[in-house]
């Protein structure tokens, strides 16, 4: 689960970037999309804290203390710790990285943590510097104030200053470690948006929290408390916690820590339950799902509906094919071609000396002088069945486009596509076009032997053999036959020559006659098939099924599959308890 969560915070940063880059519109969907990211990045590092809870036998206490600006976060990590081990800074974004105290626990003890903050570099605070976000620090402290638990404290950035867009990821990471979270307000800063968007955020994570209200003035909480729960209820459901008033102390230049409140952190951290933190991961994805996915399930849509237009297109495609061609009385060849084959196996007496007149060079048997090829070459070029498959190829194309077209209304994806579909429609009839003169050729042999079924069958009767060999209608056909053959005439010429035709209904009336169909349908059966795998699925199918890989918008290219097995890890229920 949580390489898909990553995958889709790493896709939506790039269509982010890509429509940033895009000059106009999608303002929304821009703001929309960085919202998913920050819920993304809060989820990421969440399930990452799951891991660390699997893999530690005893996972340290982590506390977060988090705020606005200038709250007064680092001052109050120092209260807590007794000690000027936070840097406290009059100027506003000082703390650029999360940096944890040790309170009672070694670093060693925390040696888990590298690997929750991944990318993160763990450094010495000294270390830490302006130009890198991604770095944390880890401090032992020596001094005890009594008011911390065990565990380690950890001092934030600012969520809210200017910039901290680029460090919004190192606060996060912070804020999903924690067990416990310590917001700290001012009374110029509580009421601000940044608190409280975060503060929605964090509900989702059912963290045990307090409230510092810091830079008091001595009597002015009373006033301040009723409207920071205000506040409190109207973003978050659970109850409003305690608020520690903190005043400021003007010798030491910090807030005190009120001593009725002295153990007010370790019975917060006696709250922790982190038994809960699997069903957490889970309600939290739930709750997110469907929005984060939406975009992605968008895209599925728009692929599939492409495939089920391609589909519909090419099935209507075949019809025409079948309409128009094979079952064309006056427009199917195919067949004829193998009568004319037949014609050439059939060895007629006396066509010799025709031919011989006829062409002086010509010598029996006739098909033994022309080459295979360059007779099929000739043969496909003449054939009305190409002209017939790439008018098919190109009407489909056009329908597409009307289709596309229509659809470019509804969505960026179709309009982008529909431009894509333009730019390769020549590339994708030509490929129709190469594809569909191989397919000529090949099946020619299927020609061939048809034709040799046919004559065997003769040679069976002898009689009608015979008898066929002696009338003048099959002398006339096989002339033409071979003019065809020798380039003479074209392929269509040979459907209407009437010699063919009377020699086909002759052979249709003779004794051989069923079979003569049977060959026939067994012949267009093939070359349907034929038509059907070779030309409109290998080549025009697959082609148009590839075309959205071209769309230069970038995608979530999140497959089905992958979002099917997400799913599934989604819904699986954890077995086993977490022990602690
Ligand atoms: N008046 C007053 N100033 C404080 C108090 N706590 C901190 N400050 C000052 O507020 C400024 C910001 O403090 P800092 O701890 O760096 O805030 P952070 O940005 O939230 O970490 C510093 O100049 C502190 O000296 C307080 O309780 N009262
Ligand atoms: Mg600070």
């Amino acid at each position: 689960m949580l390489e898909f969560i990553q995958l889709l915070k790493q896709r939506y940063q790039a269509v982010l970037g890509d429509l940033s880059d895009r000059p106009y519109g999608h303002a929304s969907v821009k703001i929309s999309y960085q919202q998913r990211i920050d819920q993304l990045i809060l989820a990421e590092a969440f399930l990452r804290k799951g891991q660390l809870i699997d893999a530690s036998s005893q996972p340290v206490l982590q506390m977060a203390v988090v705020g606005p600006t200038q709250a007064g976060k680092s001052s109050l990590v120092n209260v807590l710790l007794n000690s000027n081990i936070a840097g406290v800074s009059p100027l506003a974004g000082y703390t650029v990285h999360p940096q944890g105290f040790c309170n009672g626990v070694r670093i060693t003890d925390c040696n888990e943590l590298q690997r929750y903050f991944g990318r993160f570099q763990q450094l010495q605070q000294t270390e830490l510097s302006k130009d890198r976000h991604d770095c944390y620090s880890l401090t032992e402290n020596r001094v005890n104030s009594g008011l911390l638990p065990t565990g380690v404290l950890w001092d934030t950035p600012d969520f809210d200053s200017i910039d901290s867009a680029t460090y919004r990821e190192g606060v996060i990471r912070a804020l999903a470690l924690a067990d416990i979270i310590i917001l700290v307000v001012s009374k110029e800063k509580y009421a601000d948006q940044s608190v409280w968007d975060i503060m929605t955020a964090l509900e989702e994570l059912h963290q045990p929290t307090v409230i510092c209200l810091n830079k008091l003035i001595e009597g002015s909480e009373s006033l301040l408390i009723p409207s920071l729960k205000q506040k409190w209820q109207q973003v978050r459901t659970d109850p409003f916690p305690d608020v520690v008033p903190l005043y400021y102390q003007k010798t030491g230049g910090l807030p005190i820590w009120p001593k009725s409140r002295q153990l007010l952190l370790s019975q917060l951290a006696n709250k922790v339950t982190l038994a809960k933190h699997a069903h957490i991961e889970q309600m939290l994805l739930k709750r997110h799902w469907q929005s984060w996915l939406a975009p992605v399930v968008a895209e599925h849509h728009s692929l599939n509906d492409w495939a089920e237009l391609v589909d519909l297109m090419i099935k209507q495609a075949l019809d025409s094919y079948q309409r128009d061609y094979l079952d064309h009385p006056h427009h199917y060849e195919t067949f004829q071609l193998a009568m004319s084959q037949l014609l050439t196996l059939m060895e007629i007496p006396g066509l010799a000396r025709i031919l011989a007149g006829a062409r002086k060079v010509l010598t029996w048997p006739a098909r033994r002088l022309m080459k295979r090829s360059r007779k099929s070459r000739h043969i496909a070029d003449s054939s009305y069945e190409m002209v017939l498959l790439n008018q098919i190829a190109e009407h489909t194309l056009i329908q597409l486009a009307d289709n596309l077209l229509d659809k470019a209304e509804q969505s960026q994806w179709w309009r982008q596509f529909h431009r894509v579909l333009r730019s390769q429609r020549q590339a994708v009839l030509q490929d129709f076009e190469q594809s569909a003169r191989t397919y000529h050729l090949s099946f020619q042999q299927d020609v061939d032997a048809a034709a040799q079924r046919l004559y065997y069958k003769l040679q069976e009767q002898p009689l009608v053999l015979n008898s066929l060999r002696a009338t003048r209608v099959t002398a006339d056909a096989a002339v033409i036959a071979l003019t065809l053959h020798m380039g003479g005439i074209g392929l269509h010429d040979l459907v209407i020559a009437p010699a063919m035709l009377a020699l086909t209904s002759m052979l249709a009336e003779s004794a051989v006659g069923s079979y003569m169909h049977k060959v026939e349908a067994e012949l267009k059966q093939n070359q349907f098939h034929a038509v059907k795998q070779l030309l409109f699925i290998a080549s025009l199918r697959n082609q148009l099924l590839q075309l959205p890989e071209q769309l230069s918008l970038t995608h979530f290219n999140i497959s089905p599959d992958q979002l099917f097995a997400a799913e599934q890890q989604l819904t699986k229920i954890r077995h086993g308890l977490r022990l602690l």
